[in-house]
């Protein structure tokens, strides 16, 4: 099978990090060499876009540029990290990626979809996720888990009605893409969302 892009979506505190860990012990168990990575992040360049995106030294930063920063972030990590792994039949797990940008860009600040697709087809060309785990939970139960941790950065400072366009976004291209999108109930406990997931998985690494 062709080296897999996988990546995991949701709105915050869904639990998207914790479960990395999990598919990453499924993965190790069936002997698959892959590379973990995050968006915005995922070299030392978009790392240094991503603390320009979360930190607060911009709090009034225009949409506009929000979405093009997201997208120089991505240029760099995919033509750096992501393409080169995938070349040389790394799998690669995504810690969000470019339908984050649909969500958050397009579903909770309202940019015009089309500036996106214009810019993922620029940025990405033919590359798309193979498959996308859409971890999904009322926003009030993502929140009170994120809430636990420390300072709220600057997409953590939103109101609901943000998280819940955000979360509708997300839930409306899944069912666009059902086949890659593929949506998990975050809402009960660990050992139920990683059930979830094992079932997924289970079929993809017999084959
Ligand atoms: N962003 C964007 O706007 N546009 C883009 O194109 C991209 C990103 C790529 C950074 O993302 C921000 O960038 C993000 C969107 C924006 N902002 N927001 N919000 P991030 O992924 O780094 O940050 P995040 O979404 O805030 O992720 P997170 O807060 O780290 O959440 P998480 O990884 O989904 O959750 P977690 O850390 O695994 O779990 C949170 C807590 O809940 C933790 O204490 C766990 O132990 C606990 N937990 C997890 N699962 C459970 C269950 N099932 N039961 C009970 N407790 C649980």
């Amino acid at each position: 099978m062709k080296a897999q892009f996988i990546t995991l979506e949701g709105s915050e505190g869904v639990g998207k990090t914790s479960n990395l860990e999990y598919i990453k012990s499924l993965l190790d168990a069936s002997g698959i060499d892959y590379i973990v990575t995050r968006e915005p992040g995922g070299t030392p360049l978009s790392e240094a876009l991503r603390d320009l995106l979360l930190g607060h030294d911009y709090k009034g930063m225009a949409d506009d540029t929000e979405l093009l920063l997201m997208f120089a972030a991505r240029a760099e990590h995919v033509a750096k990290v992501i393409k080169p792994a995938l070349e040389k039949g790394q799998w690669v797990l995504c810690d969000r990626f470019t339908d984050a940008t649909y969500a958050y860009q397009g579903g909770g600040r309202q940019l015009d979809v089309q500036r996106i697709e214009g810019l993922e087809q620029w940025v990405l060309g033919d590359l798309r996720p193979d498959l996308t785990l859409l971890l999904d939970a009322p926003v009030e139960i993502g929140r009170e888990r994120a809430g636990k941790r420390s300072e709220p950065d600057r997409f953590e400072q939103e109101r609901d009605a943000f998280f819940n366009r955000v979360r509708d976004c997300y839930l409306a291209r899944a069912e666009v893409e059902p086949d890659r999108i593929r949506v998990i109930d975050a809402s009960g406990d660990l050992a139920s969302v990683q059930q979830q997931i094992k079932q997924i998985f289970d079929p993809l690494l017999a084959s």
